[in-house]
């Protein structure tokens, strides 16, 4: 194990998250690598996201000026369940040419939409397990993907421990289309699933928007749990001279005490994320979606679990890790203020 600081130089490779070999069963944060990917219909690549995050992880330092220590070994990370890495691989090659059609599919391809609806509904069955199962031991949960799709089971599992709970959702997208190509678990329905099977969900906000249909923008107009803050809108306010703390205050007003984060990469500026699978211009600079998330902290609320998905390194030049490096830190600074908001203790 690693002292924590890079005295000694990068931990070797196959050292875990952020550089320990640790056991869940000592820490209070368990990550969960979910590579899957099946219904991602643009860039692919983010089911390599976990395992190239934990590689990316071992060029931080690790110290956080908060907590004026080094944080990082109250993180420990699953092993990635084999077979949820081979459902990806088959569903994916069923699922291609299930997309290339739009989802209009009959006869051999309509058979292959229901297996990939059912293996889908398997995986998030397996992971509400799972996390139900590390939240009843007292862990603070944490999902990293993988598309949109793979933190459902998990965010199920945690209204379930926390109905009180609202989610605090960063994303370019609304994520509020309907089966979208035919495929009940898409990366683009996760938000709508969500508010369809938690009637009761205390308050879903999403925060920098800005690629969605007219459908969606009606969703999210007409339902009373979602509180949208369209990136036009965040930024009209911006250039007017708003403050990006008044801003965040307004953000915060609909959440109750009890958050999940769900961590869309591309809800940020693409050039922190420039191959996630779906990059739409303008979004949250880095330290404005952290500053956002220090808020959530500084207003006495609780982070009950998180998500980060869609981070997807450059499949054609292995050498450049930037989109893993941001992932890495940015799963850091959810990880260390997850900590903190549990008064760093759990
Ligand atoms: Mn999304």
């Amino acid at each position: 194990m690693k002292s924590g600081s890079f005295i000694d130089g990068p931990p070797p490779a196959d050292a875990g998250l952020f550089g320990f070999y640790l056991e869940e069963s000592q820490q209070q944060i368990v990550v969960i690598g979910v590579p899957w990917e099946v219904t991602t219909s643009y860039g692919r690549g983010t089911a390599a996201a976990p395992d190239a995050i934990v590689k990316a992880s071992h060029q931080l330092d690790l110290f956080d000026p908060q907590l004026q220590r080094s944080f990082g070994q109250e993180v420990a990370m699953l092993p990635i369940s084999e077979k949820w890495r081979t459902w990806n691989r088959e569903c994916s090659a069923l699922a291609l040419p299930i997309i290339e059609a739009g989802g209009r599919v009959q006869g051999k391809l309509r058979h292959d939409l229901e297996k990939i609806n059912q293996i889908g509904d398997q995986l998030n069955v397996e992971l509400r397990c799972l996390v139900a199962s590390l939240l009843e031991e007292g862990k603070r949960v944490a999902i990293l993907g993988g598309d949109h799709a793979s933190p459902y089971g998990s965010i199920l599992a945690h209204f379930d421990r926390y109905p009180g709970m609202g989610i605090l959702h960063f994303d370019a997208h609304a994520d509020l289309r309907v089966a979208y190509e035919g495929f009940l678990y898409s990366h683009a329905s996760i938000m709508y699933n969500l508010v369809h099977e938690i009637p009761e969900l205390a308050a879903l906000v999403s925060v920098g928007v800005r690629d969605f249909s007219e459908d969606e923008a009606q969703i999210a107009e007409n339902h009373p749990s979602i509180h949208a803050f369209y990136d036009h809108l965040i930024q009209a306010k911006l250039f007017q001279g708003c403050s990006w703390h008044a801003i965040c205050q307004e953000i915060l007003k609909p959440l109750p005490k009890e958050v999940y984060v769900s961590f869309d990469i591309d809800g940020l500026d693409p050039a922190c994320c420039p191959h996630t699978g779906t990059p739409v211009p303008g979004g949250l600079s880095f330290n404005q979606a952290v500053y956002l998330l220090e808020q959530v902290v500084a207003s006495g609320r609780k982070i009950v679990g998180f998500d980060l998905v869609e981070v997807a390194p450059n499949a054609k030049d292995p050498d450049d890790e930037w989109d893993t490096n941001v992932g890495a830190r940015l799963l850091h600074r959810l990880a260390s203020l997850t900590y903190r908001s549990n008064g760093c203790k759990m």
